[in-house]
């Protein structure tokens, strides 16, 4: 059984779309191992977006995800990394097909209401930065 990170952004809780794309996640068959709701902070954010941090998008993205709670979870299934990324939708809005949780919710590659970890690396990375006490789970 595999392990992701997966969260529901600022945008999407404050729309209340957390049962919907939790629904989604667990209709297709994924089962939460963790979730908090928490209002994340600079230091954290830092961490987790620091492969983007010489990006022209970064100031804003942290801005952004710095405007709210967000719902921060933990899924396991078969090819939890892979299916979540599905679920989601690509980056790129232009691309997220109607059916996908960016292609039915949102019109813009910032705001784009979910996230999911894009490897199994750094689903243990991500998974260790918002839930420290799953490490010795892990
Ligand atoms: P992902 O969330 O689909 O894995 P990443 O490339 O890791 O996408 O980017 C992290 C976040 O940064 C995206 O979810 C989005 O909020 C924002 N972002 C990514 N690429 C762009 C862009 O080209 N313009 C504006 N914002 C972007």
């Amino acid at each position: 059984m595999e392990w992701t990170f997966a969260m529901v952004k600022p945008d999407g809780v404050k729309r209340g779309l957390i049962g919907e794309i939790l629904k989604r996640y667990e209709s297709k068959g994924l089962n939460l191992v963790a979730a908090k709701v928490i209002w994340p902070s600079l230091e954290l954010l830092q961490k987790h977006y620091e492969e983007h941090k010489d990006k022209p998008f970064y100031n804003d993205l942290i801005r952004y995800m710095m405007s709210g709670p967000v719902f921060a979870m933990v899924l396991e299934g078969d090819n939890a990394v892979r299916i979540v990324r599905l679920l989601n939708g690509p980056t790129k809005i232009e691309d997220a097909q109607p059916g996908t949780i960016r292609g039915d919710f949102c019109t813009n590659t910032t705001f784009n209401i979910v996230h999911g970890s894009d490897s199994l690396e750094s689903a243990k990375r991500e998974i260790l930065l918002w839930f420290p006490e799953y490490a010795n789970k892990i």
